[in-house]
């Protein structure tokens, strides 16, 4: 049995040494809500989306496995007026083919708007990230305190 099983294994490894080697996933790093709180009624969370893949995908949409919020958002920052503001996403963020997109304060955000649950430190909500291309994927985001000077986004 063994013996057979090392066969299909050098077998597999034949096949798959032929194949591009790269890892074709999106990967998502250092998620984390900005804790809140009791009677916040919007909250933000951030992440970093790498695309390992050769193909340039977008993030679409955020939704959460639970209720937490009236509408959850993808929000970016833009100047107007020497006035840092938030202007909903509703095309979608690219990301480029083997490139790196960061999301934190004064940049790409999640925004959940009508909260509908406690952002406490040491909580964690699960978040669905909707693709273009790639499959949905589900990340764990811990609710951390985040002290910065920016604005609360
Ligand atoms: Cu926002």
């Amino acid at each position: 049995m063994l013996r057979i099983m090392l066969v299909v294994s050098a077998l597999l490894l034949a096949v798959l040494g032929c194949a591009p080697v790269a890892p074709s996933t999106i990967q998502v790093t250092d998620s984390k809500i900005r804790a809140a709180f009791t009677q916040a009624t919007t909250g933000a969370a951030y992440m970093t989306i790498t695309n390992h893949t050769d193909i340039d995908d977008r993030l679409m949409s955020v939704s959460a496995l639970t209720y937490i919020a009236r509408d959850i958002q993808i929000h970016t920052m833009l100047m107007e007026d020497d006035m840092m503001i938030m202007q909903q996403v509703t095309d979608g963020v690219a990301l480029p083919a083997g490139g790196e997109v960061v999301f934190g304060p004064g940049g790409f955000h999640i925004m959940f708007i009508g909260l509908q649950t406690a952002l406490d430190e040491g909580k964690h909500i699960a978040l669905t990230l909707n693709f273009a291309n790639a499959p949905a994927q589900t990340v764990n985001f811990p609710v951390v305190a985040m002290h910065t000077n920016s604005m609360p986004h």
